[in-house]
């Protein structure tokens, strides 16, 4: 596949706008962040306005910013599908008392985390020139499980056109393929119009394998789905590499690549426990990357794997600048340990790489739930003339981001506790802001309550 470099493609970081039932229900298992702070008051108001501050602060900062919506919570429809019958308080009051861990799967704002969405292939490495997308089958919890169907809808919408977009179905939601979406994958190149190699990530081999996986906390990911994933997308061997995670990192708690690991363009920042294998990683990018690969190594001695899974330092979002030059978007709790913060400062900042700046953002509302600015954006590279394709007001301007913080200031509670989501109100008003962030969003009706 011989194409031209397209000077026009950037990335777009599609942030997913938090839900008004933003809340700390300990539902992810292995998720050390969501594990330690169940039962808290969460305030979905500021998780949202945190969101829509890094949103404006990068679109301000000159990097092209997108939003993705919220999904319809409480979903009655699968409290319904397990059985809750009656009117919607009654299904509520009834989950609440006989089954509350599922009213809190139902309630999830989970959706914000996009980074888990879907699987993205620039239309540069497609052989049909198209953008590739496939929606993650998110299998692995109940709560996360609910998400794939709407957002198939989301990008469906927001992506119409078809000239220029294909979308492919959701993998099977089984444990064979488990897939988290674009958190375990990493497109490696020069330019972002250049034709890249991508690394998919995955925790275990599910047909075969030589057995090596975490034994405390779940694998997420398959090498079956991105093998999968890789092939809906008509990738070659060429263009791929998969490699497997560490598994001492996964029973750290780090439950999903990006945890312990970020690259744009041709840099690759990584823990040195982020693979199995690292070496043979490394050299199997370098093999097939047309770019010379710029890998930056934190040993464990500089930062540990709890230090890591603390501070969420690869979490972060690797910007590139028009200059060459890239910027770092780290979460405030970097701040907050001493060993992580030297690293920034005298190993990545003062080393020689193209990262020169640190950027820190506070999205503590999202962080408490193992969420940093990472795994708050999907990055979907497009070319000046797929950004005109896209349907719908979901790329930032001063005029949608005033609209979407007065839309949550008007619809938002700031304090939402776990025994509040049965509140039959929270359900009505979530549906009222909804169907108002469709309007403003002119995405047409993507959500069940909708159709
Ligand atoms: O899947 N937390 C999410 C966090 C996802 C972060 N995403 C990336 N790393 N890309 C998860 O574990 C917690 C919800 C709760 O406990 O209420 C949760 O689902």
């Amino acid at each position: 596949m011989s194409r031209e470099t397209d000077p026009s493609v950037c990335e777009v970081n599609f942030d997913g706008l938090v839900g008004p039932t933003h809340n700390y229900s300990g539902l992810a298992h292995g998720n050390v962040a969501s594990m330690s702070h169940e039962g808290l008051v969460a305030n979905p108001r500021e998780a949202a306005l945190q969101g829509l501050e890094k949103m404006k602060s990068l679109m301000d900062a000159g990097y092209a910013q997108g939003v993705l919506p919220p999904q319809q919570r409480p979903d009655l429809g699968a409290l319904r599908a397990l059985g809750f019958t009656g009117d919607d308080a009654r299904v509520l009051s009834r989950a609440a008392a006989e089954a509350p861990q599922l009213l809190r799967a139902v309630c999830s704002a989970s959706t914000m985390w996009t980074a888990n969405a879907a699987t993205v292939t620039p239309s540069v490495d497609a052989a049909d020139g198209r953008v590739h997308f496939t929606p993650a089958n998110l299998q692995s919890s109940f709560h996360r499980y609910l998400e794939p169907a709407t957002t198939g809808r989301v990008l469906g919408a927001m992506f119409r056109d078809e000239r220029c977009f294909a979308h492919h179905p959701v993998l099977p939601a089984t444990p064979a393929f488990a897939d988290e979406g674009a958190a375990n994958h990493t497109r490696l190149a020069g330019e972002h119009g250049e034709p890249g190699v991508h690394l998919y990530v995955y925790g275990r081999q599910a047909f075969g394998g030589d057995g090596v996986e975490p034994r405390r906390f779940p694998a997420r990911q398959t090498l079956e789905a991105s093998q999968a994933v890789a092939r809906q997308h008509g990738l070659s061997e060429a263009q791929t590499v998969f490699a497997q995670q560490h598994p001492e990192a996964i029973d750290a708690g780090v439950f999903h690549n990006d945890v312990i690991a970020v690259g744009n363009g041709p840099v690759l920042l990584y823990h040195e426990y982020a693979f199995r294998d690292e070496q043979g990683t490394l050299e199997a990018l370098r093999a097939k990357m047309a770019t010379p690969l710029i890998p930056v190594r934190v040993p464990v001695e500089a930062v540990s794997l709890d230090d890591a899974v603390a501070s969420y330092l690869f979490n972060s979002q690797l910007l590139s600048n028009p200059d060459g030059t890239m910027t770092l978007v780290v979460p405030g709790e970097c701040q907050e340990r001493e060993a992580v913060w030297r690293c920034l400062q005298d190993h990545l900042l003062a080393g020689n790489n193209p990262i020169t700046e640190v950027v820190v953002k506070d999205v503590k509302q999202s962080m408490r739930n193992g969420g940093g600015p990472a795994c708050l954006r999907l990055r979907v590279a497009l070319s000046a003339a797929e950004r005109a394709a896209v349907s719908g007001r979901v790329l930032l301007d001063d005029a949608l981001h005033g609209e979407l913080t007065a839309w949550v200031r008007r619809h938002y509670r700031d304090r939402l506790a776990p025994a509040d989501l049965s509140d039959p109100a929270l359900a009505h008003e979530t549906l009222a802001a909804l169907d108002e962030l469709t309007g403003i969003l002119e995405l047409g009706s993507v959500y069940p309550f909708q159709r």
